[in-house]
């Protein structure tokens, strides 16, 4: 009962359609906000009837039609407002699914295999009703999703809150996925739905700045290399709200992202993680993988040895829109490493200044132990980077081992 309590809460402050039928009864008012859930237990908790000395009060009838969410159309304002339409799958029609990402309606990735594994059902527990989607197993990975329109360029900070609905017998095998194309970068925000068999709300929350705020947010369910039993997933939300605090400066906060490459471990995508290729190595990959002699630390990305001699490859990320408050603040880089040779990993800070390029390197000892390391560069006090590189540079070397990188930090304080 406390899940559908939150869920009516939050939705009646982002709803604006309420379509009511007048006629109140307090029975249907209390059922709707959630203070019983049955007419036995609203009756024992709160005896309207038993108060002698209450005023006289009309009582009538209250009945909730629908809830209508007003969803972004592309044109004006887009606060508060649903950002994907047919959020709870109830015009969906499967056999019509095509692989054309398109705002308006849910697309597949892989309709040909992934169409029949699909369908529609009712739910009708104390929790949920209406329509839900069941996913099953047959397929290795099934991705629905749905890009927003255009979102304009405006004036105010902004937070997504998006979230899904979901029901797995089996963990990690179900997650919402949401990808922002943000100031020229893509953010990738990835979240499971643990397999406890019961229903659970996953969600991203992210604020951006004025002028990083993206320009399309795209919502995916992904279902994964699933083996056991079925997946449920009831409805897909997401919301952007004014965000009324002080956006986030360039100071003192962690300014990469997926650091820990624990976003990238269920898509494979790096993003907004990128491979840089010189010297011919064409066609080489980076890859995400668990370390076993170190499980803790979750998905890490992992660098080939380059072919081509000379040449290399590197991890890229760049922090885009830096202001003046960074002028002669000290820039930290850190990561965490595991290579087998001397000048396999080197950490790599890049800043342009003008015609001038400020860097800070520092490497890893080659033990085959994983290491922090960090390097660190000073901003000059009359000029500023408008970006940040970061590189994680795998050189040519003869040691074959892979290169191993997690825990990517960069700071500016
Ligand atoms: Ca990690």
């Amino acid at each position: 009962m406390s899940t559908k309590t939150g869920h009516l809460a939050q939705h009646s402050t982002i709803f604006r359609h309420l379509t009511v039928a007048l006629c109140l009864s307090a029975y249907s008012l209390l059922a709707i906000f959630g203070c019983g859930s049955s007419r036995d237990e609203i009756d024992s908790a709160v005896p309207l009837d038993a108060a002698d000395n209450s005023p006289e009060v009309a009582v009538g009838k209250l009945e909730l039609i629908s809830i209508e969410p007003i969803v972004y159309s592309g044109k004006g304002d887009p606060y508060g407002k649903l950002l994907v339409v047919d959020n709870d799958f109830t015009k969906l029609d499967v056999a019509t699914l095509d692989e054309m990402p398109t705002f308006g309606k849910w697309s597949l990735a892989n309709p040909n295999s992934a169409r029949t594994e699909i369908r529609k059902v009712k739910l009708a527990s104390d929790i949920y009703q209406g329509t839900a989607l069941e996913i099953g197993n047959s397929v290795p990975s099934i991705e629905l999703r749905q890009p927003s329109p255009t979102i304009p360029v405006n004036d105010v900070p902004a937070k997504l809150v998006a979230s899904l609905t979901a029901k797995t017998e089996a963990s990690d095998e179900l997650a919402l996925r949401v990808v922002c194309d943000s100031a020229g970068r893509v953010e990738e925000y990835v979240r499971a739905i643990p397999g406890s068999g019961v229903w659970t709300t996953v969600s991203v929350s992210k604020v951006w700045p004025v002028g990083s705020i993206p320009t399309n947010i795209q919502l995916s369910i992904t279902r994964r290399g699933a083996t056991e039993g079925s997946a449920v997933v009831k409805q897909v939300e997401a919301y952007l709200v004014r965000h009324d605090a002080a956006a986030a400066g360039n100071l003192g906060r962690e300014l990469l992202l997926n650091g820990g490459f624990e976003d990238s471990g269920w898509t494979k995508s790096m993003a907004p993680w990128y491979l840089s290729l010189w010297g011919g190595n064409a066609g080489k990959s980076a890859s995400i993988v668990i370390d076993p002699e170190a499980p803790e630390r979750g998905y890490v990305a992992s660098l080939p040895k380059p072919d081509a001699d000379p040449g290399g490859l590197s991890l890229v990320q760049v922090v885009p829109a830096l202001d003046a408050s960074v002028r002669g603040k000290t820039i930290t880089a850190r990561v965490s490493g595991k290579a087998a040779a001397p000048d396999q990993l080197r950490l790599l800070v890049k800043c342009k200044l003008g015609s001038e390029e400020l860097r800070a390197t520092s490497a890893h000892p080659g033990d085959g132990n994983w290491h922090e390391f960090a390097a660190t560069a000073t901003i000059p006090p009359d000029q500023y980077p408008a970006e940040v590189r970061v590189e994680l540079v795998r050189g040519v070397s003869v040691n074959a081992s892979p290169v191993l990188i997690d825990g990517v930090s960069l700071q500016i304080d």
